[in-house]
C-alpha cells in the first residue's frame, strides 16, 4: 500500500475509533450490535467493500440493517458479486478490521491483507459499491461512516440507493455485475411481470374455482411494508391490505413481524377478530423474512404457516412441473437430462416437514442457521430450493436449468403451443424470474405463495394441512411432532458453545450435550438443541415435542441446563 493511500486511511480512521471494551464478530449475517457501538466497524466495512470491489472487478453492496433485531439495533450485510453473502474467506478479515484499535496497525492490517490477496491497489480503475439502509433512524449517520470508509480507498465510489429491502440490494448487485438492468424500478418490473405470467398461465377451470381473495401483510413498521404497496400496483387484480407500513405510529419489529410472529406464535400489534380465518403473513423489519398465518378464533394465538410449510408449498409446485415436463419415452426416448432438484434445511426444520419433503422423492439436507450456508448448498443442485424455519429462503436455478428450460421452451413453442408441458416450461422460467436468485426475499416470496395458491386453488387452510396427508408410505405427522418453540438464555459468554452436525450436537463445553439428552428423553417425540445466536446475545433453545406444554417443558428444563453450565446462575 503506497505512502499516499496509507495517508488516507490514517486521516479518516482517525474520526473512527472502535468503542473500547467492546468485541464485535462477523455473525450469521454481518455485524450486529447496539447502533451507538457501530459507527467505526461500518466505517471499516466500507473500506473492506471498496477492497472486495477492486479484487473481484465487481460491484459489492452494502446495507445498513440489523433485520429483526430491535429498533436500537443495526448492522451491516456485505453483498457479494453474485448478489450473496460476502465469501466465508473474507470473515476473518472483516473480523480482525472491525476490533484492531491502534489506526497505525489498522493501516498494516489492510496492508498486509491486500499483499496476501494480491489487490492491485496501486492500480484501481473504479471500485463500485451500492449502499441501502433500512428504516432504523440510525441508519443515516451509518450510511454516512460507510461512505467515509469507502472514499477512503483511492478511485473508490458508492452510489446511495437510498431506503430498500436487504433483498432489493441484493438484488441490485447480482443484477448490476449481471449487465442487467438495476434500478428499484426493474426489480419491481421483473417480479410484478413474472408473478403475472404465473397467473395467465393457471389452467382454465382452476381460474374460476378460486376467487382471488385478499392476503393481509404486517410488514413489521419496516421497509417492507412500503415497498409492497408500490408492488401491489403492478401486479393486476393481486388484493393486498398492508398493515404495519413504515408510516404508522408502531415501533419497527415490537410485537410485530415475521420474527415475533413465528417466535410467540400469537397476533402481531394491527391484527385481530376481523382476521379471522384471513390468510395472513409477516414480513421482518428489512423484508428477507416471510412467514404467514391464521388467526385463530380467540383472535390472540395464530396458527403459523412457517418457512417449512413455505418450502414445502414450493417444493409441491417445482416438483409438479418437472414431472410434467418429464419425457414421455414413447415420445422422446433420448433427453438425458434429469434436473436435480434438491432441498436445504436446518435443525430448526420441523420433522413433519423433512419427512412431507423426502415422501415427494427429494433430497433433503440440514445446513447449520445462515442463510450463507443454505444458499451455498442449495447452489449445487440444478434447482436448489433453501428454507429457514424462520422464513428466510429462496429458490436458485443453474445456469445448466435455465439453458434446457429456454430450449424447451422453444422446442414445445414450435411442435406444441399451449401443451401443459409447453406451460410448465413457461411456469419455471417465470419462477426463476419472479423468485430472488440472489438471497430469500420477502416481497417476491410473497407472490410465489400468491401464484401457486391460485394454480392449486388452496386455501391458506389446505395449505397449512400439507403434512397431514402423506401418501404412500406408513407416515403420519403423528409420528413426529408439530409443536415447537424456540427461546432465548443469557449467558456469560456465547462463544463458549461450539456446536457440530449442523448445529444438532454440542460439543463444547463438555457434559451439556449428555444433560440434553437425558431431558429431551423423558417428552414423545422430543427433540431440542442448542446454538449460540449470530445476531443477537443470546443462546438459542429449540424444543419440539407432542404437545405445545410438553415441548414448552422441554425447552424450560433445557434453557435450565445452559443457566447452569453457561450462565449467571440464575436458575441455581
Ligand atoms: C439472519 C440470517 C438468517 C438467520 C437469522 C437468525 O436473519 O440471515 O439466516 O436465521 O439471522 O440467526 P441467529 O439465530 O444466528 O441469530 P436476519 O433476518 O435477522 O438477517
Amino acid at each position: 500500500m503506497n505512502q499516499e493511500q496509507s495517508s488516507l486511511v490514517l486521516q479518516s480512521s482517525s474520526n473512527f475509533s472502535p468503542p473500547e471494551g467492546v468485541k464485535l464478530s462477523y455473525g450469521t449475517a454481518g455485524f450486529r450490535a447496539d447502533a451507538t457501538l457501530l459507527k467505526s466497524t461500518v466505517y471499516r466495512v466500507g473500506i473492506l467493500a471498496a477492497l472486495r470491489s477492486i479484487q473481484t472487478k465487481s460491484v459489492i453492496g452494502l446495507m445498513i440493517t440489523a433485520s429483526h433485531n430491535q429498533v436500537s439495533d443495526n448492522g451491516i450485510k456485505i453483498a457479494d458479486p453474485n448478489g450473496g453473502m460476502l465469501s466465508q474467506l473474507w470473515e476473518p478479515f472483516a473480523d480482525s478490521l472491525a476490533n484492531v484499535a491502534d489506526p497505525f496497525e489498522l493501516v498494516q492490517l489492510i496492508s498486509d491483507f491486500v499483499s496476501k490477496e494480491i489487490i492491485p491497489l496501486d492500480n484501481v480503475r473504479s471500485a463500485e459499491i451500492l449502499l441501502g439502509r433500512d428504516t432504523r433512524p440510525s441508519g443515516e449517520y451509518l450510511l454516512e461512516a460507510a461512505k467515509q470508509g469507502i472514499s477512503s480507498i483511492k478511485g473508490a465510489i458508492y452510489h446511495d440507493m437510498g431506503i430498500l429491502t436487504t433483498p432489493q440490494l441484493h438484488w441490485m448487485v447480482r443484477a448490476r455485475n449481471m449487465g442487467m438492468n438495476s434500478t428499484e424500478h426493474d426489480y419491481f418490473q421483473q417480479l410484478s411481470q413474472s408473478y403475472r405470467c404465473l397467473v395467465e398461465l393457471i389452467p382454465d377451470g382452476k381460474k374460476a374455482s378460486k376467487s382471488n381473495d385478499k392476503v393481509v401483510v404486517d410488514g413489521a413498521n419496516g421497509v417492507g411494508g412500503d415497498k409492497l404497496e408500490v408492488l401491489r400496483e403492478l401486479c393486476g387484480d393481486l388484493s393486498i391490505e398492508v398493515r404495519n407500513s413504515s408510516k404508522g405510529e408502531g415501533v419497527l419489529n415490537k410485537g410485530v413481524g415475521a420474527d415475533f410472529v413465528q417466535k410467540e406464535k400469537v397476533v402481531p400489534s394491527g391484527f385481530g377478530p376481523i382476521d379471522v380465518g384471513l390468510r395472513c403473513a409477516s414480513f421482518d423489519g428489512d423484508a428477507d423474512r416471510l412467514v404467514y398465518f391464521l388467526v385463530q378464533p380467540d383472535s390472540k394465538l395464530i396458527d403459523l404457516v412457517d418457512g417449512d410449510k413455505i418450502l414445502s408449498l414450493f417444493a409441491h409446485f417445482i416438483k409438479e412441473q418437472l414431472d410434467v415436463l418429464k419425457d414421455n419415452e414413447l415420445e422422446k426416448p433420448c433427453d438425458p437430462y434429469h434436473p436435480r432438484l434438491g432441498i436445504v434445511q436446518t435443525a430448526y426444520a420441523n420433522g413433519a416437514s423433512t419427512a412431507y419433503l423426502k415422501n415427494l422423492g427429494l433430497d433433503v439436507v440440514l445446513t447449520p442457521t445462515g442463510v450463507k450456508y443454505l444458499h451455498e448448498k442449495a447452489s449445487e443442485y440444478d434447482i436448489g430450493i433453501y428454507f429457514e424455519a424462520n422464513g428466510h429462503g429462496t429458490i436458485l436455478f443453474s445456469d445448466t436449468v435455465l439453458s434446457w428450460l429456454e430450449d424447451r421452451n422453444s422446442e414445445l413453442s414450435s411442435a406444441c403451443t399451449g401443451s401443459e408441458k409447453h406451460k410448465a416450461a413457461l411456469r419455471l422460467l417465470a419462477v426463476s424470474k419472479l423468485i430472488n436468485q440472489a438471497v430469500g426475499d420477502a416481497l417476491s416470496g410473497l407472490l410465489l405463495v400468491e401464484a401457486i395458491l391460485l394454480h392449486t386453488g388452496w386455501s391458506i387452510q389446505k395449505w397449512n394441512e400439507l403434512y397431514k396427508d402423506l401418501p404412500s408410505r406408513q407416515l403420519t405427522v403423528w409420528q413426529f411432532a408439530l409443536f415447537f418453540i424456540v427461546i432465548k438464555v443469557k449467558v456469560v459468554d456465547r462463544t463458549a458453545v461450539v456446536t457440530a452436525k449442523a448445529e444438532t450436537v454440542v460439543v463444547q463445553p463438555a457434559g451439556i450435550q449428555e444433560a440434553i439428552d437425558t431431558a429431551t428423553a423423558k417428552y414423545r417425540h422430543g427433540r431440542c438443541f442448542i446454538r449460540p445466536s449470530g445476531t443477537e446475545d443470546v443462546i438459542r433453545v429449540y424444543a419440539e415435542a407432542a404437545t405445545q406444554e410438553e415441548t414448552d417443558s422441554l425447552a424450560n428444563s433445557v434453557a435450565k441446563l445452559v443457566d447452569q453450565f453457561l450462565g449467571f446462575g440464575s436458575s441455581q
